[in-house]
C-alpha cells in the first residue's frame, strides 16, 4: 500500500476555498519539486532549509505559470516525516490547488498520499511513536478545550517517555535475570542479579499500577462524559434531548434516530465533551424491536457516568428499575412537565433531590445542563494528568502489570519462567509504543487521519 520509494504529495490544509492552501511533498525525490516546478528552472535551486522563499511555480511540462507561492524546504531527517519535505503555500483557490496538485502528479514517481501517510512515514522513520501519532490524530479531532489539552500532552510525548522508561527498566531486569541463569552455579552473583531485577520490576509495577488507577479520567475526557436519559415511557425523555439539542449552541453533532434505537447527542459543556443518549422507555415491551431498544438503552445506562432518571410530575416513579440500581450514586432525578404541576395538580412529597424541568416551557433546562457540566467536571478532575487515554493503552499497560504481578509472586528458583514474565511485560509495553507487532494496529490508527496528514 505504501511504497516507500515513491514521493507523496497532498493538500494538507482544509479543502474549502481559502486565502492560503498548504501542499506538502515528502520522499526521496521531493527535490524534484524544487527543480521542476520553480521558475527559473535551473538544475539546482538554492534553498535555505526551513526558510520561507517566495517563488513562481510553473508547469513542469511547458513552463507556463501556475501560481506565486511561498516555499519551504525541510531536508530529511530534520523534517516531519524524516524524509525530504517541501511545503508550498499557494493561493487557496480550487483551480490553483488543483493545478499545482496535477503538476506534482506529473513528476516521475510522485503519487497522491493516502490518509495519514505523512504521519505514518514519521512513525516509520522513528520521528514519533505510536502514542504520539494517536495524540496527533486526537488533536486534529479535538472539539473541546479538554480534548485539545489532553491530545497535545500525548503528542508532546508524555506517554511515550513514561513507556520508554518502563521498557528500559524491564529490559535491564531481563538482562539481569538472564545473567543469573548463566551464572546459576555462582550463588552470590546470581542472587544479586535476581534481587536487582526484582527491584526494577517492582518499580515498574508500581508505576503501571499508578497509571491504571486513574478511574478512566483520561478516557472520559477524550471520549466524552456519558450521560444516559432513562425513565418510563411518555415522561418526556425524547422531548428533553430535543430541548437540549435546540438550546445548545455548542452542539458538535446530532444523530437522528427513533427512540426504539438509541439517539446520541454530542455536547460541549463548559469545555468538556459530553455524550447524551436517549433511550426507549423502561417497561414490559410488546414488540421485539422495542424490547431490543430497551435492552440496548439499559446496557448504555448501566455503564454511563451519569443517569438522568426522568419522571412525569403528575405521576412520578421515584424508584429506579432493578437493572439500574447499581447506578443510584450517579443518578440525577429529573421531574418533567412541571408546567402541569404548577397548575396545582402535583403536590406530592419529593423523596430525592431533583431537578424540576419542563421541556415544554424550557424551565429548568439550563439548571439541568449546569448540573451535568458540574458532574462531568468532578468526574474528570485531574484527568489531564492521566497517561491512559484509550482502551488500547489500558489493555497493554494492564497486560504488562499482570505479567509483573506474576513475576513478583512467582517461584524465584524457576528463573526461566520468571524471565518469560519479564519478557511478556516488556513486549506489552513495546506494543503500546508500536515497537513490536505494530502492523496490525497501524491501519486503524493512520486510517483515522485525513489525506494530507
Ligand atoms: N405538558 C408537558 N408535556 C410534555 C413535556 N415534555 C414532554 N411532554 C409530552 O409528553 C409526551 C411524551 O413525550 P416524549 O418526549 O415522547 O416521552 P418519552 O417517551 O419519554 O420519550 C409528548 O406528548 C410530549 O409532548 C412537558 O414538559 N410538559
Ligand atoms: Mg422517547
Amino acid at each position: 500500500m505504501t511504497g516507500q520509494s515513491s514521493t507523496i504529495y497532498a493538500l494538507s490544509s482544509g479543502h474549502d476555498r481559502a486565502g492560503v492552501a498548504i501542499i506538502r511533498v515528502s520522499g526521496g525525490d521531493a527535490d524534484a519539486t524544487l527543480t521542476r516546478l520553480v521558475a527559473p528552472r535551473v538544475a539546482q535551486v538554492v534553498t535555505t532549509p526551513r526558510t520561507a522563499h517566495r517563488v513562481s511555480l510553473v508547469d513542469p511540462d511547458d513552463g507556463s505559470p501556475l501560481d506565486d507561492a511561498l516555499l519551504l524546504w525541510f531536508p530529511g531527517p530534520k523534517s516531519f516525516t524524516g524524509e525530504d519535505v517541501v511545503e508550498l503555500h499557494v493561493h487557496g483557490g480550487r483551480a490553483v490547488v488543483a493545478g499545482v496538485l496535477a503538476a506534482l502528479g506529473r513528476l516521475p514517481d510522485y503519487r497522491l498520499a493516502e490518509p495519514g501517510e505523512f504521519t505514518r512515514r514519521a512513525f516509520e522513520h522513528g520521528k514519533i511513536d505510536l502514542t504520539e501519532a494517536e495524540g496527533l490524530a486526537d488533536l486534529i479531532a479535538a472539539e473541546t478545550e479538554a480534548q485539545r489539552r489532553l491530545a497535545l500532552k500525548q503528542l508532546s510525548g508524555d506517554l511515550h517517555r513514561a513507556a520508554e522508561g518502563w521498557r528500559g527498566d524491564l529490559l535491564r531486569a531481563q538482562a539481569l535475570v538472564e545473567a543469573a541463569i548463566d551464572f546459576a552455579d555462582e550463588g552470590d552473583v546470581s542472587a544479586h542479579a535476581v534481587a536487582d531485577a526484582g527491584k526494577l520490576a517492582a518499580r515498574v509495577a508500581a508505576a503501571l499500577q499508578e497509571a491504571l488507577a486513574d478511574q478512566h479520567r483520561g478516557e472520559i475526557l477524550r471520549d466524552g462524559f456519558r450521560v444516559v436519559i432513562a425513565g418510563p415511557p411518555n415522561v418526556g425523555k425524547s422531548s428533553l434531548i430535543n430541548a437540549i439539542a435546540k438550546r445548545d449552541a455548542a452542539i458538535v453533532s446530532a444523530e437522528a434516530g427513533t427512540t426504539r434505537d438509541v439517539v446520541e447527542l454530542q455536547l460541549n459543556l463548559g469545555g468538556l465533551a459530553v455524550v447524551l443518549t436517549d433511550t426507549a422507555g423502561v417497561r414490559e415491551a410488546e414488540g421485539n424491536i422495542e424490547r431490543e431498544g430497551i435492552r440496548r438503552g439499559m446496557a448504555r445506562a448501566r455503564d454511563a457516568q451519569m443517569v438522568l432518571w426522568v419522571m412525569d410530575a403528575l405521576n412520578p416513579q421515584w424508584n429506579l428499575p432493578p437493572d439500574l440500581m447499581g447506578q443510584e450514586a450517579v443518578t440525577l432525578r429529573v421531574l418533567n412537565k412541571v408546567d402541569l404541576a404548577s397548575a396545582g395538580v402535583f403536590a406530592g412529597p419529593v423523596p430525592y433531590s431533583t431537578v424540576e424541568i419542563s421541556t415544554l416551557t424550557g424551565v429548568g433546562i439550563a439548571d439541568l445542563e449546569r448540573k451535568i457540566a458540574e458532574a462531568a467536571r468532578l468526574r474528570t478532575q485531574g484527568g489531564e494528568a492521566a497517561l491512559i487515554t484509550t482502551a488500547r493503552h489500558r489493555q497493554h499497560i494492564g497486560a504488562a502489570a499482570e505479567a509483573l504481578a506474576a513475576y513478583g509472586s512467582g517461584d524465584k528458583a524457576a528463573l526461566e519462567l520468571r524471565a518469560e514474565d519479564l519478557r511478556l511485560a516488556s513486549w506489552a509495553i513495546g506494543r503500546l509504543v508500536g515497537r513490536v507487532d505494530a502492523e496490525e494496529i497501524l491501519g486503524e490508527i493512520f486510517g483515522r487521519f485525513c489525506i494530507g496528514k
